[in-house]
């Protein structure tokens, strides 16, 4: 199986985030990705390859302009601030009740701030995205991992796995957050879909609800998505991801949530994956695109849900074995001891016809 990967994602390289504005490790860390490409590479059955620039298009074809060019100049404007710091992260934001009562054409008509402290509340849901002076090139590149696997999988491959990092499926049309900043999974959907004309099915397994993900495709048929998650109710992002969340429009029907329960295990997340694979199964399309999360491990950090090892060979068969062609891409996963051996036994299981070097 083909690995995209670059070591371009170091830029991005924060060292706190707050946890209900205490200070703690970051979680989303370069670490991460080179653990995973390091697990991989040593296994003998995976070959990594360079990603391939695929410039600002895809990109625009689902974010607001104004996101796009807010992260391009974020640290640039930091650096002209007089303020010395590591790294930026938003302390106010524009909540809904702010604009109560007031109508939806007059909120859509106020002005993005021109400060820096309101322009990264104004394009972020929340505190745990720190901007740092190589976060727009690392983010770039994730896009640019995802639509190259994205083209490996149109040239033929039945599986390829892109190593992103950051992360893409809370970054919503006009919002980054999440520790993500473009939505690597909707935009490589949307370019299958542009390049196939068929519909085209995302599969998220991270513990979270991809919100972002959710929100760029709500009106939309042509892609649908599904989702396991820890329920919204006790974690993040916890304003969206409930089970009556359908879609509306032209999208109605085509959104599905399957939310967790507490220390759900392999048995238990398993029959909800067979459920959702149905539920994709039920709709035209040859290629799925897989938001692959680890946080959903036992021992995740900031996860609550209780999978094993063997459960993600399990996950990865179940999920081959619909016999659509996959487009796996990384999104969360913050056990840095088990991150390899996870991703290990997750993408064998999906590629279980890859015979041994
Ligand atoms: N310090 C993904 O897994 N809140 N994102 C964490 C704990 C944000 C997770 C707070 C969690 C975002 C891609
Ligand atoms: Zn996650």
């Amino acid at each position: 199986m083909q690995v995209v990967h670059t070591d371009r994602h170091r830029g991005h390289d924060p060292s706190v985030e707050t946890y209900l504005g205490v200070p703690v490790p970051a979680c989303e860390v370069p670490a991460r990705a080179e653990a995973i490409r390091d697990a991989l590479a040593a296994d003998g059955r995976f070959e990594i390859v360079p990603p391939t620039e695929h410039g600002p298009d895809p990109i625009l074809a689902v974010h607001d302009a104004g996101l796009v060019r807010f992260l391009e100049e974020a640290w640039p404007s930091v650096e002209r601030q007089e303020i010395e710091r590591d790294f930026l992260v938003a302390d106010t934001y524009p909540t809904r009740q702010m604009f109560s009562g007031m109508s939806d054409a007059f909120v859509a008509a106020r002005p993005e701030p021109e400060a820096i402290g309101g322009r990264t509340g104004w394009w972020g849901l929340d505190s745990s995205n720190p901007i740092r002076p190589g976060t727009y090139e690392a983010a770039r590149w994730a896009v640019d991992v995802a639509l190259t696997t994205v083209n490996l999988v149109l040239g033929g491959e039945t599986v390829a796995y892109g190593l992103c990092r950051p992360p893409g499926h809370h970054a919503a049309a006009a919002m980054a957050g999440g520790y993500c900043f473009f939505n690597n999974a909707a935009i490589a959907a949307a370019a299958i879909v542009r390049a196939t004309g068929e519909r085209v099915a995302i599969l998220d397994v991270d513990v979270h609800h991809g919100n972002g993900t959710q929100q760029i495709f709500w009106r939309r048929d042509d892609v649908r998505y599904a989702s396991l998650h820890a329920d919204p109710r006790r974690l993040y992002p916890f304003f969206l991801g409930h089970a009556d969340e359908v879609g509306e429009g032209p999208g109605r029907g085509a959104n599905l949530n399957l939310p967790q329960p507490l220390r759900a295990d392999d048995a238990t997340y398993l029959a909800d994956l067979d459920r959702a694979l149905e539920w994709i199964a039920a709709t035209p399309g040859s290629i799925i695109v897989v938001s692959l999360g680890f946080d959903t491990y036992e021992k995740d950090p900031i996860g609550d849900l209780a999978l094993t090892t063997e459960g993600y060979a399990e996950m990865g068969r179940r999920v081959a074995a619909l016999g659509r062609r996959l487009v796996i891409l990384q999104e969360g996963g913050y056990h840095l001891p088990s991150l390899g051996d996870n991703a290990r036994a997750w993408l064998r299981g999906a590629g279980g016809t890859i015979p041994e070097p």
